[in-house]
């Protein structure tokens, strides 16, 4: 398999928000020794980042380093809408754990200006010594990046590439096109067999982390030219996410990653915790899908 499959990993957290590291550890393990998974994109919004105290970011960013050791390929998701957080967290995963990829969510909610993001990036990048990969989620963040907007980021050699959470599949295959020798990543895996065509080098996505086995099945059946049985591993893949994303995401994968003996925890407050008929659903999602 030459393209890549990263799952972005959630957070075990206990009942009462805090964190609870043991079953994070438990996830990253899974990961690795069940998922056999290329890598790990740390602290993204399947981490439920975005909701975290900076001390938290930096506690998960350790222990899975400490846990993956070597075993995967890590990505550090280090954006923030507090720049100097960023910067922070940028030193902390490159120079004190070693991490040597970094990730940044676009800055959101203020309507920054292009060359506003473009400050943003390269101040993140400036002073590590490490590449980043640019994450675009314009579902969640309002923020669209245009082809030319890319070409002016991807003129700092230090970024290498994008995570691109999004369905446009016209500015996709222009970005390939354009930026042959830049990583593209894509994350909405409900429509990973599109982008495989379209050659993008792998993708990052919260589902994952329960089904990477078909994912690396259909990666494989694609590369092998077998576009009917690619085909038929998206539509199951399809079956199993709308029933994911119907019961509650993150809750999902949390309760679905339970049924697998790994000890999920719960999603963040304001997220609320599943309701026994969540549970029951993913159990059921669980014996029909994934068992
Ligand atoms: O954690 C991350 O930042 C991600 O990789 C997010 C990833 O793109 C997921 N998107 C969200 C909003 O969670 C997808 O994997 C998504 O959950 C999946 O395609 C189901 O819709």
């Amino acid at each position: 398999m030459t393209k890549k499959l990263y799952s972005a990993l959630l957070t075990s957290f206990n009942a009462d928000g805090s964190l609870n590291e043991k079953g994070t550890r438990e996830i990253v393990r899974h990961n690795i020794d069940v998922n056999h998974i290329d890598g790990l994109y740390v602290g993204g919004s399947t981490g439920e980042n975005f909701m975290l105290q900076t001390a938290t970011k930096k506690r998960i960013f350790e222990i899975v380093k400490d846990e993956a050791g070597d075993d995967c390929d890590l990505i550090a998701q280090v954006g923030s809408i507090d720049l100097q957080e960023s910067k922070e967290l940028a030193n902390y995963v490159v120079n004190d754990l070693g991490y040597k990829t970094i990730s940044a969510v676009t800055p959101f909610y203020y309507n920054f200006s292009f060359p506003e993001i473009k400050y943003y990036y390269d101040e993140i990048v400036k002073d590590v010594d490490a590449n980043l990969i640019v994450y675009s989620i314009p579902a969640l963040t309002g923020v669209s990046l245009s082809l030319d907007n890319f070409a002016k980021l991807f003129e700092n050699p230090k970024i290498i590439g994008v995570k691109y959470t999004n369905a446009d599949f016209f500015l996709l295959e222009r970005l390939r096109n354009r930026f042959p020798d830049k990583k593209i990543l894509f994350g909405t895996d409900e429509m990973l067999l599109p982008a495989l065509s379209l050659g993008v080098d792998g993708a990052i996505g919260s589902t994952y982390n329960v089904n990477a086995a078909r994912a690396q099945s259909e990666i494989k059946a694609f590369e092998a030219g077998d576009m009917k049985k690619a085909l038929d591993i998206q539509h199951q893949t399809n079956d199993l996410i709308s029933a994911i994303l119907n019961n509650g995401l993150y809750q999902t994968i949390k309760l679905l990653l339970q049924d697998m003996g790994v000890a999920a925890g719960y999603t963040k407050e304001p997220m609320h915790k599943p309701t026994p008929e969540m549970e029951s659903v993913a159990h059921d999602i669980y014996n029909k899908y994934l068992k």
